[in-house]
């Protein structure tokens, strides 16, 4: 274990085992034009931004043969695991299982649903399908974290305040010590981001703990 400096304060870092590193939904249906978020009418470009630190995140990860698993946000062609309620939220033109640019929305297998091209996961790296925002919820996430006794998560990925939030909270209810990596997970809106940050480590990191990226760099050389 490594203390790396995070608020509210240090968190122990595995720096070998019992560390994976999650990567919530870096989906194009999110992060494209044409996908869940651009029908939602929300402004996807702004994601971009935390690209590259995942890259490195993964590199760090990779050259440390460490656990990677990415999660997807995405529904059976029938529909038969998307519950009405969402999918008839809402009062966008596209709905959920409509035909767009990147084929259907929010639709496992259609090309809107690949993760994008700069974080491809390589052969060996783990993708869970999800029907919902958390990533425990009708997946089998949580017996692959015990298979590989997994107890420490970096959370990352989009959006802050919906998938990311409920996955950390998720997780941190089935006792998973969670940072979340401040610069490595984006939302639509700037606002909610910050305010997910402080939700998670108020009341003494009541569902964890936040620090940026180059604290994780610096412990894992
Ligand atoms: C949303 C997600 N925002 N991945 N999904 O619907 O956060």
């Amino acid at each position: 274990m490594v203390l790396i400096s995070a608020l509210p304060y240090d968190y122990e870092l595995p720096t070998s085992d019992g560390l994976a590193l999650l990567i919530i939904d870096m989906q194009r249906d999110f992060l494209e034009p044409g996908g869940f978020g651009d029908a939602l009418g929300n402004d996807v470009s702004r994601l971009q931004a935390i690209v590259p630190i995942l890259r490195e995140l993964l590199s760090a990860f990779r050259a440390r043969n460490l656990p990677i698993f990415y999660t997807v946000e995405g529904h059976k062609p029938d529909l038969s695991d998307c519950p009405p309620s969402k999918l008839h939220r809402g009062q966008g033109k596209l709905r959920i299982g409509d035909v767009a640019s990147m084929g259907r929305i929010l639709i496992l297998g259609e090309p809107g649903n690949e993760i994008i091209p700069e974080l491809s996961p390589l052969p060996g790296e783990t993708v869970i399908p999800k029907p919902g925002k958390g990533a425990f919820y009708h997946t089998n996430l949580e017996s692959l974290l015990r298979e590989k006794k997994i107890t420490h998560l970096l959370v990352t990925g989009v959006t802050t305040e919906v998938c990311v939030q409920t996955t950390m909270r998720e997780a941190n209810d089935r006792g998973y010590e969670c940072l979340l990596v401040e610069d490595a997970t984006e939302s639509y809106f700037p606002d909610f981001q910050q305010s997910t940050l402080e939700m998670i480590r108020a009341q003494g990191g009541i569902v964890g703990w936040t620090a940026p990226a180059a604290n994780i760099f610096q412990a894992l050389e």
